[in-house]
Order: C-alpha cells, then sequence, then structure tokens
C-alpha cells in the first residue's frame, strides 16, 4: 500500500489518541500494539469489504476450506509485512523512540491448533490471499486455546490459555447480522411431501445461534483481504426462556469453550462432535445463502463452491450439505448427492489408528437425529451401487457404518471428488495400504500434495539476520520470489559468504541462550552444537530416542572425562495431550536428565538438556533460527510429513532424520550429502509387522550400550522419577518397544557422530547449511495450495 513514513506517524499518534486517550510517549506496548492493529484494520477495510461483494457479484468460484483448528500465532508482523509496511512502521518507531519489538510481544500468540495440521490451516490462509484465490476458512471461535505449559517440578502442568482477554481478539470483527441457527438433539419426524421429498419435523431440538467472527487474511503484497471466519456460540433470544439456571446456561456456551488438545489422536466425547457439527453447520448454511444471492439454481451449486474437509473433523459437511439442500431448499436426494460429491474434497494427515474418527451410532443419533438419517442413506445407496462389482470385504472395510460406528474417513472419501495425503511417501501408503480398498473403487479420487510453510514468517519475519545476507548476496527479490533462493549455491564454495552465514547462525543462538538463560537460569555455549526436537510429544516421534542418545553421551562423557567431542546442547520443546501417560511420563525424564545432566560439573559443560516449557508458534520463531541440527526421527512410515523440518531447513539447520513424511523430499531437495538419515526405512517396518519378529528384550540383552542406557531409567541414576522411569523401561522391554527405538538406536548413534565430526570442519558444515537454505524454496506453501487450487478445487489465482 501506500503510505509514507510520516503520514503513518500521524496515523498511529491519533489513533492511539483516540483509542486510549494517550500521547505516544505516555501510552503501554499493550496500547501501542492495539492501536497498530487498529490501525491496520482501518488500512484494509475497504478491500476487506469489496472482497465478499465482487466475488459474488462476479461469479467467482470460491473454496472454503473448513477446519477444526487454525493456529496462526502472533499476526501483527506477518500482517505488516503483507501490508508492504513492515519496514516503514519499524523505521517509523525508531523515529519516535518506541522500541518495536516490545510492540510485537505485547500480541499474545493465537493458538486456537494443536501442531501441524493447524499450522497448516494458518498457513494456507495467508497462502490464498498471496496468489489472490479466493478461498475463506472457516473454523470455530474458541474462548480457550492450547492449553499454556508450566513445568513444576519436572511434570507438565495445563493452564488454561484465555487468549481472548477481556475485550476480545483485536483482529476479530463480529458480524452478529449474519448469525445463523444450528439445530441439535431432540426428535425428528420426516412426512412425505408432494414434490416426493421428506420434510423433517423436528420435536425438541436444542437450537444454538452461531455468531461469525471474522479475522482479515491479507495477502503478500497484492491488496488481496481474504476472509477467516469463526463461529462463537450463543443462546437464541426465542429459546432465553429455557434456560433457568446458570448450570444450563452453561452447556451451551461450553460449546466453543476450549480446543480439545489431542493431536493425532481423539477422544469420543460427545461435545467434540457438537462442536464439530456447529461449525460445519454454521458455515455451510451461510455458503449456501450467499450462493443463492448469484439467482443461480441450486443444482449447479458446485460451480462455483467447494468445500475442503481438513482431516475428518469437518466430515458432517457432507451429510449436512444434503440435509440442506435437500430439507431446506427441496433440492432431490439426486441432485443433491451430485453437487455434494463435486463440492466436497478431503485431506488425510495420519495413518495412525488411534486417529481414525468413529463416532458411536447411539451418541449420534442422539446428538444428530436428522444427519443419522442421512448418513443411514447415504451408507445404503452406496453399498448398492458397490455390490456385485467388488469384493464383499471391499466393501464391508468401505462403507461408512459397521460395527454401530460411523466412520468418519470412509463418509469423507465417499462424499467428496477427492482424497489427498501431505507428503508422497504418505500418500503412497494411504494408496497401497491404509486405504487400498477405497483405491480400487475411486483409483481417481486420490492425489497428493505436499504440505508447505509460510517462508516470509519463517525467514524474513523470524530470521531478519540471515534474511539482511542473503538480501546482501542475492538482492531483495527472494522476498517475493522464494525460488530465487536457489540462487545461493553460486556461494556455496565461497569461504566468506560461508563465514558470514555461521556468524549469523551464532548470533541466533546467542539470542536463543539470552533466553534460555533469562527463563531456566541454564547458561549455554553458543559455540556448542544446538540440536532441537521441537514438536508434539508423542510416542511415534520418539523424543525417547533422543533421550536414550543423551543418556548414551552421558555415560561416554563419565567414562572417559578426555572425550574428545564438540560440546552439545539439546533443547526440547513439546506438548502433551493432557490424558496421554507415556507423553507425560517423557516429558518428566528429559527434565530428570536435565537435573542430572546440567548439575553435573564432572561433565565440563561438554552436555547440556533444556526443555523450554510452552512450545509455540512465536517460541518457534525464537528456537527455529537459532537451531544446527533439526531432529525429525519418528518411525519411518508414521509421520504424515512434518512441516516444521522444513522451517529448519530453511533457517539453515541440518536435518537428521529418518526416511519419512517429508524428510524424503527434503533429501531430494538438497542431496544426499546434504542431510543425515538413519534407521529403517518404510519397508523394513512393514517387514517387522507381517513377520512379527521384532525382539526388543534380544536387542536389550545382548548389546551392552543398550543395555546400559535402558537400565539407567530404572536404576536409580536418575532422580526423582522411579515410576516414569519403570513406565518407559516397561514400554520399551516388556511391550516391545512399539516404535524400534531400540533396533534404531546403533544406527541414530551412528548418525550423531558423524554430525559431531562434520560439525568441526566448519566450511563443510556451513555448505551443507547454505546448501538447506538455498533448497528450501520448494517448501512454499503458496505453491501447495496453487495445486490445492488447480487440481482439487478448480479455482482461479494469480
Ligand atoms: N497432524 Br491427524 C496434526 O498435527 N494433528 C492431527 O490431529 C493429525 C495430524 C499433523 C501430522 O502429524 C504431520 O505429520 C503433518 O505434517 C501435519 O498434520 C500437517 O499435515
Amino acid at each position: 500500500m501506500e503510505l509514507t513514513k510520516e503520514q503513518f506517524i500521524r496515523d498511529f499518534k491519533d489513533q492511539l489518541h483516540r483509542d486510549f486517550i494517550v500521547k505516544i510517549n505516555e501510552s503501554t506496548d499493550e496500547e501501542r500494539f492495539l492501536a497498530l492493529a487498529h490501525l491496520i484494520k482501518k488500512y484494509i477495510s475497504t478491500p476487506w469489504l469489496e472482497r465478499r461483494h465482487d466475488l459474488v457479484e462476479e461469479d467467482v468460484k470460491t473454496a472454503y476450506y473448513f477446519s477444526i483448528e487454525f493456529l496462526p500465532g502472533r499476526m501483527l508482523e506477518t500482517n505488516l509485512l503483507n501490508l508492504g509496511i513492515l519496514d516503514l512502521v519499524e523505521d517509523a518507531f525508531k523515529d519516535v523512540d518506541v522500541d518495536f519489538s516490545d510492540v510485537v510481544n505485547a500480541e499474545k500468540d493465537m493458538a486456537l491448533g494443536n501442531g501441524g495440521l493447524g499450522r497448516l490451516a494458518a498457513a494456507f490462509m495467508d497462502s490464498l490471499a498471496t496468489i489472490g484465490a479466493p478461498g475463506f476458512g472457516n473454523g470455530i471461535r474458541y474462548k480457550y486455546g492450547l492449553f499454556k505449559q508450566k513445568i513444576v517440578d519436572g511434570y507438565q502442568i495445563e493452564l488454561p490459555d484465555a487468549w481472548l482477554g477481556t475485550d476480545g481478539n483485536v483482529w476479530e470483527t463480529k458480524k452478529p447480522h449474519s448469525a445463523v441457527e444450528v439445530k441439535i438433539y431432540g426428535k425428528v419426524y420426516l412426512y412425505p411431501n408432494k414434490e416426493g421429498n421428506f420434510e423433517p419435523f423436528y420435536e425438541d431440538p436444542t437450537i444454538l445461534r452461531a455468531v461469525p467472527y471474522d479475522i482479515a487474511q491479507i495477502g503478500f503484497q497484492n491488496g488481496v483481504v481474504n476472509n477467516l471466519r469463526l463461529w462463537d456460540v450463543e443462546i437464541p433470544e426465542s429459546e432465553e426462556d429455557k434456560y433457568r439456571t446458570i448450570e444450563d446456561r452453561r452447556k451451551i456456551e461450553d460449546i466453543t469453550n476450549i480446543l480439545y488438545p489431542d493431536d493425532s489422536s481423539y477422544e469420543g466425547k460427545s461435545l467434540r462432535l457438537i462442536q464439530e457439527y456447529f461449525m460445519v453447520s454454521a458455515g455451510l448454511q451461510t455458503i449456501i445463502k450467499n450462493y443463492l444471492k448469484t439467482g443461480k439454481d441450486l443444482k449447479d451449486i458446485h460451480e462455483l463452491v467447494a468445500v475442503h474437509i481438513n482431516d475428518t473433523h469437518p466430515a458432517l459437511a457432507v451429510p449436512e450439505f444434503m440435509r440442506i439442500l435437500m430439507d431446506d431448499y427441496g433440492v432431490v436426494w439426486e441432485d443433491a448427492w451430485n453437487s455434494t460429491v463435486k463440492v466436497m474434497s478431503y485431506t488425510n494427515h495420519t495413518i495412525l489408528a488411534e486417529a481414525l474418527e468413529k463416532w458411536d451410532c447411539n451418541l449420534f443419533k442422539e446428538i444428530l437425529p436428522r444427519i443419522y438419517q442421512i448418513v443411514n442413506e447415504i451408507d445404503s445407496r452406496y453399498v448398492e451401487e458397490v455390490s456385485g462389482k467388488f469384493p464383499g470385504k471391499i466393501i464391508e472395510n468401505t462403507r461408512i457404518i459397521r460395527n454401530e460406528k460411523i466412520h468418519m474417513a470412509n463418509l469423507s472419501i465417499i462424499g467428496g471428488h477427492s482424497v489427498n495425503g501431505v507428503a508422497k511417501l504418505h500418500t503412497d501408503l494411504l494408496i497401497s495400504d491404509v486405504l487400498n480398498d477405497f483405491y480400487q473403487i475411486y483409483p481417481e479420487k486420490f492425489n497428493n500434495k505436499t504440505n508447505g510453510i509460510i517462508v516470509r514468517r519463517w525467514s524474513q519475519i523470524s530470521n531478519p539476520l540471515m534474511s539482511d545476507e542473503i538480501d546482501k548476496l542475492i538482492g531483495k527479490e527472494w522476498r517475493s520470489d522464494i525460488h530465487q533462493l536457489k540462487n545461493l549455491e553460486k556461494f556455496i564454495t565461497d569461504e566468506k559468504v560461508l563465514n558470514e552465514f555461521y556468524e549469523v547462525k551464532k548470533e541466533n543462538k546467542k539470542k536463543l541462550a539470552a533466553y534460555v538463560k533469562e527463563t531456566q537460569g541454564i547458561e549455554l555455549n553458543p559455540d556448542a552444537i544446538f540440536d532441537v526436537q521441537v514438536k508434539r510429544l508423542h510416542a511415534y516421534k520418539r523424543q525417547l530416542l533422543n533421550l536414550l542418545h543423551i543418556i548414551k553421551l552421558y555415560w561416554d562423557i563419565k567414562d572417559n572425562p578426555d572425550i574428545d567431542m564438540v560440546p552439545r546442547v539439546f533443547i526440547f520443546g513439546a506438548k502433551a495431550a493432557p490424558g496421554y501417560r507415556f507423553a507425560k511420563s517423557v516429558i518428566k525424564l528429559i527434565n530428570e536428565v536435565a537435573n542430572l545432566v546440567n548439575n553435573d560439573e564432572s561433565l565440563q559443560d561438554k552436555l547440556k538438556v533444556v526443555f523450554l516449557p510452552n512450545y509455540n508458534v512465536t517460541l518457534a520463531e525464537l528456537i527455529i533460527p537459532a537451531s544446527d541440527v533439526s531432529e525429525q526421527i519418528s518411525t519411518a512410515g508414521k509421520e504424515a510429513s512434518g512441516t516444521s523440518n522444513m522451517k529448519f531447513m530453511m533457517n539453515g539447520a541440518i536435518t537428521l532424520a529418518t526416511l519419512d513424511g517429508a524428510n524424503i523430499e527434503i533429501k531430494d531437495a538438497v542431496g544426499d550429502d546434504n542431510i543425515v538419515i538413519f534407521g529403517m526405512n518404510t519397508d523394513e517396518v512393514y517387514d517387522h509387522y507381517e513377520k512379527h519378529d521384532y525382539n526388543a528384550r534380544k536387542l536389550y540383552e545382548e548389546n551392552p550400550t543398550i543395555n546400559r542406557v535402558v537400565n539407567t531409567f530404572i536404576d536409580g541414576t536418575i532422580l526423582n522419577s522411579q515410576s516414569e522411569g519403570q513406565e518407559i523401561y516397561d514400554a520399551l522391554i516388556r511391550h516391545n518397544d512399539e516404535y524400534f527405538l531400540l533396533e534404531d538406536f546403533e544406527s541414530y548413534v551412528n548418525a550423531q557422530k558423524y554430525i559431531n565430526d562434520i560439525y568441526r570442519d566448519k566450511i563443510r558444515w556451513s555448505q551443507m547449511a547454505l546448501n538447506n537454505i538455498a533448497n528450501s524454496g520448494r517448501f512454499s506453501a503458496d505453491d501447495t495450495i496453487r495445486l490445492y487450487a488447480e487440481e482439487i478445487w478448480n479455482i482461479k489465482h494469480n
């Protein structure tokens, strides 16, 4: 946008005066942040308003991304950058003597998501606007985001994340005029009407009022503003008399209270099912109403509307779309079904069995009586359609209702025209294994869309030092055309350049070290290797394998204090789902090993372990630029894609990885010499499954190193963690080490030795780092979303 620094300063002062009746030098950082956010909203109000009108008037096909999670983190800097005024504002703040970073830090982290899935959804919102595509988000306005994690005596404590404060979210705009009603519970009777349709009669339903809050999604320097719509629940005025007590009202308000803190696993809680239906129904009703403003026939709605189901949580979009078309607008089943399948598409984000969403029929029927009827009908028609054409076993495995459960993935696949995985390997596994039965029936529905990241956030915003360095070498165009990063390869043998990148990394490490010192009281040496694993705590992600190696190093140094090794700092950040016992025990053990190691002077600072509490997007922006080693060590075949792996490579960290998820594509991008791979591949893992021949106890008994490391959990070396240590020992030895840590251990240790050795060769290491930066452009979410736009949604973009 066109704006001078002087004009901005005037606008900003005005805004502060009006909002808070203060002068700039008397204002608090919080007031400055809020005033700046209000000013941004003012700057974008016109394009934001016009966007909706234009799309309706010009008959432009629009995609709606339905997701139960959106995880944007902070939005101030992204918004300023995308408006093209980030530098100008930073500069202006210098002129008026305000520390811009303090203003940035006054913003709360918007954490309406658990991890990768939610962060990807937020990234896609940015990318959709950036490629100028008509794509809107649809989700829930949780009053509490993902819990805040504290560590007390080594244990995870969960505190509520009251991110809305008392005044709500500064980026949102409430739209009460666009509220709609959503019905749950009650009984439904069907009466056939003259047109041969059924008319439902609802007895005693609970009626909810869904109120939208809109958040602008600003495209990168292109004048486009899309919309993310989050729904909140209220009691409709007409229903108020039904709620006599605070308790009664609270039952309704609870619907949008909390984000379920489970990542890649699910609990069959009725409140969650209500959340899913609530956001789906509100979103679809609005979409259909808007479509009707075009004056077009409802049976052609697929020509102007695409709805994306982000994992199975919004899968009720399929029967709800059918319901609205049939019950509210009288479209006949066949036409409604034809449109539904063309409108809907679905992304699968995991092959873990515990994440497959299945709802008990009785619970489902009680909460969603009409939707239950429709799902039944979809299921019977499906069975009829494929009967005689495919083996009974395949039909049984793919139908929606089976063993009194509703299979949400099956509903999403049958009810849509596209199913995609999130990395090449993941899609291959869906096709060859997990969804193979569906692949036999609908091969044409399957496609891959490898995940991507908002490269702007993970370079320009979070790593300004590196970004300036890149500018010096290849100019600034890479900031808007990420593929130009490739030009950095020219400098791969330029020692001066390599040294400069090394120094940049060191500066970032010092910044992180200062934060660690301040928050944890632990002193870190910036010349040590910063070895980082940050992600949700999950058995399959194998934080425990990392810990086994740390314990091995501990014994190595204890045995031989003169051991020649590059000092190493292991940094962890991870939240465990509150009900996930094993994950919590691993957190406890990491913290107790940290106590053991950090307080043992005989280790001479060769080894440090840090667990940073409350890992979130904001903390990631501090940690990732300061990392030397990126730990991506999941059991092969288990991590659908991973996305932090891409952020690390873009910041010049070396990936230490199994051949899993997008790690494989990172390896393809940087070449075998610029990544460190270890461990079993997927075929080898599957081989164990087939042969049932894995024997963890044997490895434990026959390999003295493994024996000693594993015994450390139960021999009293690690203090204050007897029961957790026993639990971990049992998981590894008595329950046969489900994720093959012990089998991969040796190869992991060797890979770590190799890292140690090459780090000593500063030039070699810096070359690897630079190569990673230069080749990170291929993981831009802008490119990923272009493929969604072209191959799945058929929507236009720039
Ligand atoms: N993922 Br299912 C989540 O973050 N949460 C979930 O509930 C499910 C999947 C992740 C995958 O684990 C990760 O590999 C992937 O990169 C990410 O989704 C985005 O696709």
